[in-house]
Order: structure tokens, then sequence, then C-alpha cells
């Protein structure tokens, strides 16, 4: 079996997908990357990227530029399938793999004996044997692992991302990695594989406990933010500093209190939990809560904001950041787009009132804000200038280094803590 590969295809060229097929092609390998946006597969192949994350655009252009990296909308023939597709939620917070299914059907014709195939997308428990039981569905002419252990024709390992967004490339290529396999030979021929471009530790374990491992990860960073967020309603209404308090706290050798925000956004801390949930019926109360809770921050907010506009004839509101969270571009289940969405509905438009949106990632609004009569997409200091109420939802760099100055009168509602 070999325990080499010479061609690589990774299917799902986003945050994860695209940083991966890159640094396993600054390493020799030849990659192509598979996409069905057949506008993304057109900007790979001229060395460019539809992503904002530091160092991307080298890598995947230099990438290119050896040859080394090509991009095509369908899979072919190769040693090692890598699929980093999306897993979303369904409206009633259930598991869609539809894509990962997707997937899967595109690369079974190209199968052969002796591939490996690893899933990186963030899964519930069990995705991994599924995938293994559609192949078998479609390819009966080949063994697959669940089935027979360690003579397969083909292994199948799970082997979760866990970059953060705006560090893709420096801990893709550091962090360790969870590698579960089918079975033993398929969790060490994926190990194989990540060493080519991973300095940290392969650690090798089993597909469900691999799976389970990911979202526990995420799970346990929402159940912590919902407790920084619960922390900082309880301080507003005694009176507390909550940055003081947290910071104060975590002089304890054994705490590390996370920080509060507008809420949680993201497809990854947003939306892992409920597969948690999904899962284990009646048995996450305290997962389930959490969500809640970081759910209910938005309003809160908005809360806060009309409290702060009461009274005000024609208040103008300078809502800082749409972004999920700092120095990116990513909207999804952004906090803030609720936030500002919220206050557009309910203060924008009545009169001079209005919204004016800064997010320095984005030259025009998101589909669910643009059209929204009395909001405005407008520059940092032209929004501060104009506006009697100003509230920080992301702490991009340019808003860090705003001349405190610019707010001096204002009305300020920092939901970072940037300003203090
Ligand atoms: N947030 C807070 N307070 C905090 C930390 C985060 O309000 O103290 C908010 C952020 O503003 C953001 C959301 O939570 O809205 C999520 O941001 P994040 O930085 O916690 O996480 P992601 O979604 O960008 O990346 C996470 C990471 N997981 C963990 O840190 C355990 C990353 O390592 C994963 O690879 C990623 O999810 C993923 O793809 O699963």
């Amino acid at each position: 079996m070999k325990r080499t590969f010479e061609k690589v295809c990774v299917i799902g060229l986003g945050y994860v997908g695209l940083p991966t097929a890159a640094s396993l092609a600054r390493r020799g390998v030849s990659v192509l990357g598979v996409d069905t946006n057949e506008k993304t597969v057109a900007l790979i192949n001229k060395g460019q990227v539809h992503i904002v994350e530091p160092d991307l655009d080298i890598l995947v252009s230099g990438a290119v530029a050896t040859g080394k990296l090509a991009a095509a909308t369908r899979p072919e023939p190769a040693d090692a399938f890598i699929i980093a597709v999306p897993t979303p939620l369904t409206g009633e917070h259930k598991p869609d793999l539809s894509h990962l299914e997707a997937a899967a059907q595109e690369l079974a014709p190209v199968l052969k004996a002796g591939d490996l195939i690893v899933i990186e997308s963030t899964s519930p428990v069990g995705a991994t044997e599924a995938v293994a039981e559609w192949l078998a569905g479609w390819r009966q002419d080949l063994a697959f692992p669940h089935r027979e252990d360690d003579t397969a024709g083909v292994d199948i390992a799970y082997s979760p991302e866990r970059v953060l967004p705006g560090r893709v490339i420096t801990e893709l290529v550091r962090n360790d990695r969870v590698i579960g396999g089918l079975d033993r030979r398929s969790a060490e021929r994926a190990a194989d594989l990540y060493r080519i471009f991973v300095d940290g530790r392969c650690h090798l374990t089993t597909a469900r406990t691999a799976e389970l491992v990911k979202l526990a990860e995420n799970s346990y960073r929402d159940v912590n933010i919902a407790f920084a967020n619960e922390l900082s309603v309880v301080c507003e209404g005694l009176g507390v500093d909550v940055w003081e308090a947290v910071d104060l706290a975590n002089r304890h050798p054994r705490v590390g209190i996370l920080r509060p925000g507008p809420g949680v956004g993201g497809h990854c801390i947003a939306v892992d939990p409920w597969f948690i949930v999904d899962s284990a019926p009646g048995d996450t109360p305290l997962i389930e809560i959490a969500r809640q809770v970081n759910e209910a921050m938005p309003r809160h907010v908005v809360n806060a904001v009309l409290k702060a506009a009461a009274g005000m004839e024609a208040p103008r509101v300078a809502c800082l950041g749409l972004a999920y969270k700092a120095d990116i571009d990513d909207l999804r289940m952004s906090p803030a787009v609720r936030v500002v969405q919220a206050l557009a509905k309910e203060i924008a438009g009545h009169g001079d009132a209005g919204v004016m949106v800064v997010e320095p990632h984005i030259k025009a609004l998101p589909d669910e804000l643009a059209g929204i009569p009395g909001l405005v997409l407008v520059p940092l200091e032209e929004a501060i200038e104009g506006a009697d109420i100003v509230v920080l939802l992301a702490d991009h760099r340019p808003f860090k280094a705003l001349d405190r100055a610019m707010l001096d009168g204002k009305v300020v509602i920092d939901t970072r803590g940037t300003w203090r």
C-alpha cells in the first residue's frame, strides 16, 4: 500500500481547502484543487485568491506558478483525496451533509484501489462511516475499511482542521492534527499525508473519536464565550467594568475567562455545538443554554443602543464592523449584521435618523442589508463625525487605531472592550 503521495486532489477550495492545497503544493506534491464555483477555479488558475487571509495570495500564486497547483470543477484520479466542503446547519439546527455527499459522489468514479480519502469538513459523529457506505454503494468493485479491517482497497480517515481564520497559513503547519481512521491503516496513511506539510504532531485515533473531538473543541469555546457574555450582562447591571473584572479574574492561575462580545458568529463556533446536540438528544442542556445566551447578545446590544437613543430627536448611529470578528472579511452568521439589521428597522429611515455602517473589508453592503432606507456604508471618519452614538461591533485594526478624541461628545457602546 503506497505511503507516499505524488498527486492529491483537494475537493472544496474555501478558507481551509485552498490553504491546504497550496501548502501541499509548496512541498512538491502535484495538487488539483476542485470547486463547483467556476469563478473560483478560474481565479485560482490565474494565481489569485477569493479569500481575505494573510499570505494566502502569495502561497497560491507561487504554487500555481510552479505548476504544482491547478484548479478544476471536477476531480481526477489521484493517490489521495481531501474533502473540505461546507457542512452547514439546516433551519432546524440539523447537520446538512448534502455537500459532503455530493463531493463523495463526484470522486467515486475516479476512485481506485489503494487510494486514500480524508474528510476535513466538520461533521457529526458517524459521518465518515456514512461516506464509506455511500462509496461502497457506488463502487461495489472496491473494498472499504468500515467493512474489512486493514485489508480494504480504499483507506478512509477523518482529520478536522482547527485553523483560526486570520492565522490559517501559520496554524495549518504548526497545529497538531487529530487523525481518525475507519481502520488503523487509514489513520496511519492519513498521517503520512499530513506529515508532508504539518510540523505539529499527528495524533492517531478512530474516526468517531476525531469527529467528536472537533465538535468538543468548538463547543468548549462556545460555552466559555457564553459565560463571558453572561458576565458582561451581569456587570452592566451592577455598574462593574466587565473588562477590568475579566482581566483581574484571569490573574488567577487557573482561570481563563474569554472575552465578552456582541454574540458569536462564523460558521464554526455558532454551528458545531448543534451537531453534538443533534447526536445526543436530551443530554446537552449546558451546550444548548450556551447557544441561547450567545444568540441573545445581538438583541442585548440593540437594546443598549435604543436606550441611548431614547429622547434623541433623530439619532444617527455609527456601527463599526460587520465581520464576525476582527480583521477578516467573513460576514457569515455575524452578530454585527444582526445588530445592524435590527437598528436599521428600529431607527433608520425615521426622519433624519440613520444608521451608518463602517466595514473596511467589504466594498458594498451584503444582500441582507442592501437597500434598507437610512442604512449606508461609509468611511470610518465620516461615520463617527456624523454620529450621535458609536457602536463598535468588530475590533478591526483601524478601529483600534482611532484617535479617541473623535469620540468626544458621542455615546460609545464598545462591545469588544477595544477602546478601554
Ligand atoms: N468570540 C468572542 N469572545 C471570545 C472569542 C471569540 O466573542 O473570547 C467570538 C468571535 O468574535 C466570533 C466567534 O466568537 O464571533 C468565533 O470566533 P473564534 O475566533 O472563537 O473562532 P473561529 O470560528 O474564527 O474559529 C474557531 C476556532 N476554534 C477554536 O478556537 C476552538 C478554530 O480553531 C477552528 O478551526 C474554527 O473555529 C473552525 O473552523 O472550526
